[in-house]
């Protein structure tokens, strides 16, 4: 029956009404409920409330009583009908809110996502009024919707409204061209506030100017692909064709953004579409764009400086922007360069964007804001995308809200979505965190725009992540010199059929007569022409003076610059202080005894100048780069504390539970976070990308990421590949990043024994036969040294004292240019008696016995040995030299000693091993003129330094014409396939063995 057939009733007063209810389902619980109401309406005013909520017809007494006296006053042309009301019974009203529910929840299941409409999902019977019992002779009848604290939809205020009309509202809202997903989000305020947005009374429509904005955008996005397949038909380009909708949707989202305070942004993304946004949303110039197309060189040309590394493809290149927006603001956009490997730079972006907000002060996490674009197959199948996400929200790596749009071509290379994922959505991950996804169909540009706009508008508003799938197709194959007709022969006999979105849009604007036919066509000329003239700009085009480092790096020098290297020496009086500061703990402060007594002997060690460890070693190089006005970031599993308990950064009041971190307090003013320790989330790839992003900002910090144990290294592997080890010489960025790895053969078995030092080693970009030229003069200012360690890729260093860890890592810092240094650290020196060093090794001012005491220690010649001049005095009785590096040193002093042996063998630490040390390795082969060289390690011989070093060594001797053995005597483990024996007792055996073999002349 038709409620609304009826002639309009007279309202009824609320009084009435209730008794009315009251009456009709009289009960002696309501009786008593209305008795206690009227003795004190407090107690039960609550009750009252929700029994008309939910027992009644979804609707409170109050609101009841408000849509009443709204419709007397005469504000609201539908009120609530006491006809719709007795008619609606409790069963309909319950019906009508799961419905309701039904649609929010899973109505995306049946929205029009597929452009190509070939997506076979099967019917959801949620959705389907029959399922609720409503027949069509309920089409016509009025219901009453609304509940308590929910906005948009059920909203109390809700009109009445026909079965049919709620329908209708609910398919076009949620069964449209936008699928949401957002119920999952358990905060209600959150929830409740997109609800709002999504279900708007009615739909927002754009005028005619937004129209020929998204008309004018799209025509760029269609227009640059087709004139790039036009001229140069046999690239690779990996075009956007299918899912052009990205530019002005990405257009809108940044403009909107600015509107909210974004004003620096960080983009990260993978192949498809590159080039598009490039130049279409980075504006990048076309003419460059083109200019690299043709092949020539995309050299950002320094002053007096050429260095253009070894580059890369034109589809991973970076840049960076200042764009106006709409509005008339600025905003910063940065593309990172990035590898092949699909989601890595993610979280490279993501700590990129966390040091601009900490370097900016922007600690509300308004103003940098980062982006990150996928492919449908790599979203759903690389692991580093859940690592990313997992970090969204953790104090120390959050960056307020990461957008990520999903350029969702429904395949990935030859792959289709059924073989790609296990769930009905690529984006299905992303629901682990409390994020909406907004899945979107291409074709509509106007639906693009609008969930474009509201992602930007969910970060700015609630500083957490949101994605965006948006579902188009790929025009062509994988490339565009790929036949997608192999695999994808329906799907490819479809698109072949499918107007492009550009023409979709235009048919659209032309049918609603928004815009006329003529200024269709005056865009599309206008863009023709622009391209054709940047095309013909581009073939005279000269790159600029470009964007090798940003404002940060001003005066930082390429590898081909000289640069000098000071000394890491600090004097004693600030030595002392930051001693004296990180270790005093706050009055009333109750550390774990245990550990106030680790304090108290590092306080010990700045009293006496005595025996300093490895923990307070790292304190004293981190206080003093702060003192120095640094930031000092360090990250990783558990390195608050310190895997092997050796550092305790933070320490926790035992009776109070709070934390205090001495080093926050080194000196007076020191700024928030200046220096931040953190824990990291159980990831290596994901962590170590974000400290690398982290430390590409500004070169004035020391970021460190600490593996747990070295092993655990490998899972990060691709960030060492592509960015770490090769990152300066393919995109021209440096990186001082740290990255420490526990490495030594503790008899622990295969698992925590071997950081893989051979890996990091074989990857130095060094040739070991080329001497590096030695400029005696510069010697004292480092000038050799600092252009070795310049034109390498990275260092690795393994460190055996105290004092050489701290100047390692001062060392980052106090040069001209940046270099990536892998460190293997040790475990069992953390508190080995004799890895301490005396506080003057950390001073300016040297020891008599140690000139050299102010800087790092390359090579840590025999305790036998004083003089570090070029030709020192020879030591013709030294039978042997047993060159070596790390822990195993103390083992070989301490039985070289017991044997007696120190005057006929010389021990010899390589406490760096990339670049090789060769000028000090030359050194001491002049001082052992006699000796005959022996390499010894822990690692099995197929590992460790031996490789490395073996062609290095040899190359030494040839130079200062000694005889150059076959191979170099090695004493170590024997080749293996794990990294150590399982067994405590053969490590024992093993160690013992190779000790000895290493001191055994006769051997
Ligand atoms: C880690 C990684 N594995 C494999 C590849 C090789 N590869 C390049 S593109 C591609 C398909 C990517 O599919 P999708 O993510 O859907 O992006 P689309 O190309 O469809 O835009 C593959 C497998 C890669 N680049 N990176
Ligand atoms: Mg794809």
């Amino acid at each position: 029956m038709s409620a609304s057939a009826e002639p309009a009733p007279e309202p009824v007063p609320l009084s009435k009404l209730k008794d009315q209810f009251l009456n009709a389902t009289s009960s002696t619980y309501l009786e008593e409920l209305e008795e206690r109401y009227r003795s004190n309406p407090k107690s039960v005013d609550k009750s009252w409330a929700s029994f008309f909520h939910s027992m009644d017809m979804g609707v409170s007494a109050e609101a009841v009583a408000e849509a009443y006296d709204a419709f007397e006053r005469g504000e609201v042309t539908s009120p609530l009908s006491a006809a719709a009301i007795s008619n609606q019974t409790i069963q309909e009203s319950m019906r009508l809110l799961l419905m309701v529910r039904a649609f929010q929840v899973m109505g995306h299941y049946a929205a029009q996502l597929d452009p190509l409409g070939l997506d076979e999902r099967p019917a959801v019977k949620e959705l389907d009024p029959a399922y609720y019992g409503f027949t069509e002779q309920d089409l016509d009848r009025e219901f009453y919707l609304g509940t308590w604290n929910m906005e948009g939809f059920m909203a109390e205020s809700r009109p009445v409204r026909t079965l049919r009309e709620i329908l209708a509202r609910l398919r076009e809202t949620y069964c449209g061209s936008i699928g949401y997903e957002y119920m999952h989000i358990p905060d209600s305020e959150r929830c409740n506030w997109l609800r709002a947005r999504i279900e708007t009374a009615e739909r927002q429509e754009y005028s005619q100017e937004e129209k020929l904005r998204i008309l004018d955008r799209l025509t760029w996005s269609e227009m640059f692909e087709s004139f790039l397949a036009n001229k140069y038909t046999a690239a690779k380009r990996f075009g956007l064709e299918g899912c052009e909708a990205l530019i002005p949707g990405m257009k809108a989202l940044i403009d909107r953004s600015a509107d909210m305070g974004v004003e620096s942004v960080v983009i990260g993304m993978p192949h498809r579409g590159r080039l598009n946004v490039l130049a279409n949303v980075m504006r990048k110039p076309m003419e460059q764009v083109f200019s690299e197309f043709a092949g020539r060189k995309p050299v950002k040309e320094m002053e007096g400086d050429t260095y253009m590394g070894s580059g890369d493809v034109k589809y991973h290149l970076g840049t960076s922007y200042d764009r106006p927006t709409i509005s008339g603001k600025q905003i910063h956009l940065s593309l990172l360069a990035n590898p092949s490997h699909l989601e890595a730079v993610n979280t490279v972006a993501m700590g990129k964007v966390r040091a601009k907000q900490y370097y900016s002060g922007d600690n509300a996490r308004t103003a940098n804001m980062p982006i990150l674009l996928h492919g449908d197959g790599a979203f759903a199948g690389q692991g580093i995308v859940y690592e990313a996400l997992d970090m969204s929200q953790l104090p120390e790596y959050t960056v307020g809200g990461t957008i990520h749009l999903v350029v969702n071509n429904q395949v990935a290379f030859t792959t289709d979505p059924k073989k790609s994922r296990s769930s009905p959505y690529c984006t299905d991950v992303a629901k682990a965190l409390a994020c909406p996804v907004f899945h979107v169909n291409a074709d509509d540009a106007e639906a693009v725009v609008r969930v474009f706009e509201l992602a930007a508008e969910w970060r700015q508003t609630w500083k957490g992540d949101v994605v965006i799938d948006l579902i188009g197709y790929r025009r062509y194959g994988h490339n565009e010199i790929d036949e997608p007709m192999f695999t994808q022969p329906l799907m490819y006999q479809a698109i072949k059929r499918h107007k492009n979105a550009l023409n979709v849009y235009q048919d659209k604007l032309l049918r609603e007569g928004s815009v006329p036919k003529e200024q269709v066509r005056a865009i599309s000329d206008k863009v023709q022409k622009l391209l054709h003239d940047a095309f013909e700009g581009a073939k005279d085009y000269k790159p600029k003076k470009g964007d090798w480092l940003s404002s940060y790096w001003a005066g930082f020098m390429s590898p081909h610059q000289h640069s000098r290297i000071r000394n890491t020496g600090v004097p004693m009086d600030l030595l002392k202080e930051v001693g004296y500061a990180v270790t005093k703990l706050p009055e009333g402060f109750t550390p774990h005894r245990q550990i106030g007594k680790v304090y108290e002997a590092r306080r010990h060690m700045v009293d006496t100048g005595e025996g300093v460890d490895w923990g307070m070693a790292e304190a004293l190089a981190f206080g003093t780069l702060l003192a120095e006005g640094n930031h000092v970031r360090l990250s990783g599993q558990d390195v608050e504390r310190g895997t092997f308990s050796h550092r305790h950064a933070v320490l926790h009041d035992q009776k109070q539970g709070t934390t205090y971190t001495p080093l926050e307090h080194v000196f007076h003013g020191q700024r928030p976070k200046q220096f931040t320790v953190s824990n990291s989330s159980l990831s290596e790839y994901g962590v170590l990308g974000f400290e690398l992003g982290y430390s590409i900002e500004n070169p004035n910090a020391l970021v460190i990421w600490e593996a747990q144990f070295g092993d655990f290294a490998n899972g990060a592997q691709i960030i060492f590949d592509q960015f770490l080890s090769s990152g300066e010489a393919k995109w021209l960025r440096q990186s001082g990043l740290v990255v420490l790895l526990p490495h030594g053969y503790d008899g622990q078995g295969p698992e925590h024994s071997s950081g893989r030092m051979e890996r990091f080693l074989q990857m130095v970009d060094e040739d070991p036969y080329q001497l590096p030229t030695i400029d005696e003069s510069k010697w004292f200012v480092g000038g050799h040294l600092g252009s070795q360690i310049q034109s390498c890729n990275w260092q690795v260093v393994n460190c055996t004292t105290p004092a050489n860890y701290f100047h390692v890592l001062r060392r980052q810092l106090h040069r001209q240019f940046r270099k990536p240094l892998v460190m293997f650290s040790p475990k069992n020196l953390l508190r080995h008696p004799l890895a301490k060093s005396p506080l003057a090794e950390f001073s300016e001012t040297p020891t008599e016995k140690d000139i050299q005491g102010v800087r790092f220690k390359r090579v840590i010649m025999d305790e036998s040995s004083t003089d570090r001049s070029f030709d020192p005095p020879k030591q013709p009785d030294v039978k042997r030299m047993v060159f070596c590096s790390g822990k195993v040193y103390y083992e070989l002093a301490a039985e070289r000693a017991k044997q007696g042996k120190q005057g006929e063998v010389a021990l010899l630490r390589l406490e760096q091993l990339a670049p090789f040390p060769f000028d000090l390795v030359m050194r001491e082969l002049r001082r052992f003129p006699n000796a005959e060289v022996v390499w010894t390690q822990e690692e099995p011989m197929n590992m460790g330094a031996y490789l490395h070093v073996q062609p290095r060594l040899q190359r030494s001797m040839e130079a200062m014409g000694r005889e150059v053995p076959l191979r170099i005597k090695y004493s170590g483990r024997p080749s293996m396939a794990s990294t150590a024996t399982g067994f405590g007792e053969v490590h024992a055996q093993e160690q013992a063995d190779l000790i000895n073999k290493a001191l055994d002349l006769n051997y």
